[in-house]
């Protein structure tokens, strides 16, 4: 049941997609406060069990004892006390033994989560606009305990809508790095994956393909021809991934800026004129994607690439990250020049660094333009945490306009509640750390609580310097996640996988990744097409169960099976909690691994490098496929069956031609044990 309550004056609402009556008074449950504009709810925690959600958020999977603020922030460092990162995702699971039930906060500025950080007996949240809609969320009636927080989900998604389908294909391995600019680029590292056997369906192309950073247009000296170059990679089953940038580069000449600007389509100023601040093309204006037209304007420009032979993108700097504006600029000077003038006092380096550091995606920037929705001039900060999400409408829209029937990549890096009809996200600047592999692996339910399915994290970490223990054990969890693309930032050392000694143990996995495709794409297809969870913490499926609820480093995948990579190097395996019986299957290839029935309890389980961990619970089984180097070699036939010898389980595989929409031709194949296949 979804109860929605009104505060304020609530901005038009593109999260939800059902338009329920608001009730008058408030949930009785929560109590109320309203203070200076803002207003917050409190609730004890004392009998609470766990809180999950936030989406995108650093931190454990259940998040009591946290704080947290919704605030879409270009912040590259994913600390542990990080606040905010890309995406703002207001739905939190409250779950207790009596009463569980979900919120989702559809409120557009910035919120702050108490999760029981001042008082860990509390939690409290508070908008600091005031104006939003409230949904209270509770479980459907007679739904087992064990279904509750899932059936929470499913019902956040039927008022959200139903999440991106991909294309199969995007499934597939995909290389990327900061610095590939162009044909050379693209040629070398197709070149690489396919002479070394190792599988490769994607290569994305960074700012440095564009013209000095200006959107929809092409570096003319290193990509004079992306249709010839486009067409050649996708004949050997590549395809060509371009990033977009938010910010258009302001210069009189440069079609897209002419056009926005004579238009109207930009964000102004309080005076009229158009709001500009610089990214990386320099000076830059903003859509602004709250205008119908102007989101169908921007929108339509994928085309241009597209018909290059184009079939995906990702969407970056749509927080949107401002480096800094000329306002902000001058006063930093200002400051600076009267520290210079006398005041050398033992804190004023400290005020300078500080002058100089907040040029950068600034509030004052923030306050300083504004948008038009409808009839309504709204400042920027009171809507903030929805640009993203309108970037990412905005191209989606117009890829669904050029080609209608067809599904296309997309995924993004802000996002808001709702984005996840239009597309996948990833995470974001991560580091090559061990612990930004943990973080990885629990971010991934989370994510999946708000409707993203088709995501994952840069594998191999963006920043800093990855060794290669840490790349091995990466893609063995990217392994597992439908975005599996490994990115690194310019400057970084070199992180393709064929530049390591150890390439084949890395090579090996991915091949793993590619035979369990089949699978793997039914299982986010249902996923998708049930509005469930692809990734599901433990407490979904063993919420009676204590140490089930505590574990942080396993998730659950499909309906079948558990994953528990190792997330620490120098490491002979790690300790596995299982909350039921299962199989472990010790992966090294395709066709080279060992399996072991397990039962429920603690064990530690022995993982040499090569080798990586599926647990396939009792009495079901997955399929394997025979592997290949990219994804239109798989197919179903000839499969082999992987998992417990179960006469009575049917597998019902989705299949589908993983390229049309609406899925017409969509169907459940029924799999069943192969009685006289000779198990490994
Ligand atoms: O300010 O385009 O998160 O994936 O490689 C950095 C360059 C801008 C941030 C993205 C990252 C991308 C990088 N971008």
């Amino acid at each position: 049941m979804i109860r929605r309550y009104d505060y304020g004056n609530p901005y038009p609402s593109f999260a939800a997609v059902l338009d329920l009556p608001a009730l008058k008074e408030a949930p009785p449950f929560l109590e109320t406060e309203t203070e200076g504009g803002e207003i917050s709810f409190t609730l004890s925690l004392h009998n609470v069990d766990a809180l999950y959600g936030l989406g995108e958020a650093v931190g454990p999977i259940d998040r009591r004892g946290r704080r947290y603020q919704s605030w879409n922030s270009d912040e590259f460092n994913h600390a542990e006390d990080r606040q905010s990162l890309y995406g703002s995702h207001n739905f939190l699971i409250v779950f207790r033994a009596s009463e569980p039930f979900a919120l989702f906060l559809d409120d557009p500025g910035r919120v702050r989560w108490d999760l029981g950080f001042e008082d860990r007996g509390r939690m409290r949240i508070t908008s600091e606009n005031g104006d939003f809609s409230l949904y209270v969320i509770t479980p459907e009636e007679g739904t087992p305990r064990k279904g509750i927080c899932a059936d929470l989900c499913r019902q956040f998604r039927v008022l959200t809508g139903r999440s991106y389908i991909p294309p199969r294909w995007a499934l597939g391995y995909i290389q990327s790095r900061w610095g590939y600019a162009g044909e050379e680029d693209l040629t070398a590292v197709a070149r690489a994956h396919r002479e070394r056997h190792i599988p490769l369906d994607g290569i994305c192309l960074d700012i440095d393909y564009m013209d000095g950073f200006r959107d929809f247009t092409l570096n003319e000296k290193a990509l004079p021809d992306l249709k010839g170059v486009a067409g050649r990679l996708l004949s050997d089953g590549v395809r060509v991934i371009p990033i977009i940038d938010a910010g258009v580069k302001k210069e009189t000449g440069y079609s897209v800026y002419d056009e926005g600007h004579e238009e109207g389509y930009f964000c102004k100023k309080a005076d009229g004129s158009d709001f500009e601040a610089a990214v990386w093309p320099g000076l830059s204006c903003f859509p602004d994607f709250f205008r119908e037209d102007a989101s169908r304007w921007f929108g339509d420009k994928y085309r241009v690439l597209m018909d290059m032979g184009v079939e995906g993108f990702w969407n970056d700097m749509n927080e949107p990250a401002l480096f800094y504006s000329p306002e902000g600029l001058d006063k930093a000077f200002a400051e600076a020049e009267e520290l210079r003038s006398g005041m050398m006092s033992h804190d004023s380096s400290f005020i300078l660094t500080a002058a100089v550091d907040g040029i950068k995606n600034s509030m004052d920037d923030y306050r300083r333009f504004y948008h038009r929705i409808g009839e309504r001039t709204v400042r920027h900060d009171k809507v903030h945490n929805l640009y993203g999400a309108l970037m990412t409408h905005a191209a989606a829209e117009g890829m669904r306009r050029a080609e209608p029937d067809r599904r296309h990549l997309l995924f993004s890096r802000s996002s808001f509640a709702g984005s996840h009809r239009d597309g996948g996200i990833w995470m974001g600047d991560n580091f090559s750390w061990w612990s930004h592999l943990a973080l990885h692996l629990r971010m991934l339910p989370s994510l999946n609580m708000m409707g993203f399915i088709y995501c994952g994290a840069d594998v191999g970490g963006f920043g800093a310097d990855v060794d290669e223990e840490l790349l091995i054990r990466w893609i063995q969890l990217g392994a597992f996640t439908p975005l599996f693309r490994n990115h690194s930032a310019l400057g970084t050392r070199l992180q393709e996988v064929y530049r390591f000694p150890k390439w084949k143990t890395m090579r090996d996995a991915i091949k793993v990744r590619y035979s369990l495709i089949p699978w793997l794409y039914s299982e986010m297809m249902h996923a998708i097409l049930s509005d469930g969870l692809l990734f599901r913490p433990l407490g979904f499926d063993y919420p009676d169960d204590p140490l089930a609820r505590a574990v942080e480093d396993q998730v659950m995948l499909g309906r079948q099976c558990m994953i528990a990579p190792v997330l620490a190097p120098h490491v002979p395996g790690r300790n596995v909690y299982l909350p039921e019986d299962m199989l472990l299957v010790r992966f090294r290839t395709p066709e080279d691994y060992d399996t072991e029935e397990i039962e429920a309890g603690w064990h530690y389980v022995r993982l040499d490098e090569n080798e990586f961990p599926l647990f396939i619970r009792r009495g079901t089984f997955v399929i394997l496929a025979k592997s290949g180097e990219r994804t239109s070699d798989l197919s179903v036939e000839g499969a082999a069956t992987l998992g417990w010898d179960a006469e009575d389980y049917v597998l019902p595989l989705y299949c589908d031609d993983g390229i049309t929409f609406g899925a017409p031709d969509g169907h459940i194949v029924p799999i069943r044990m192969e009685r006289d296949t000779e198990q490994n």
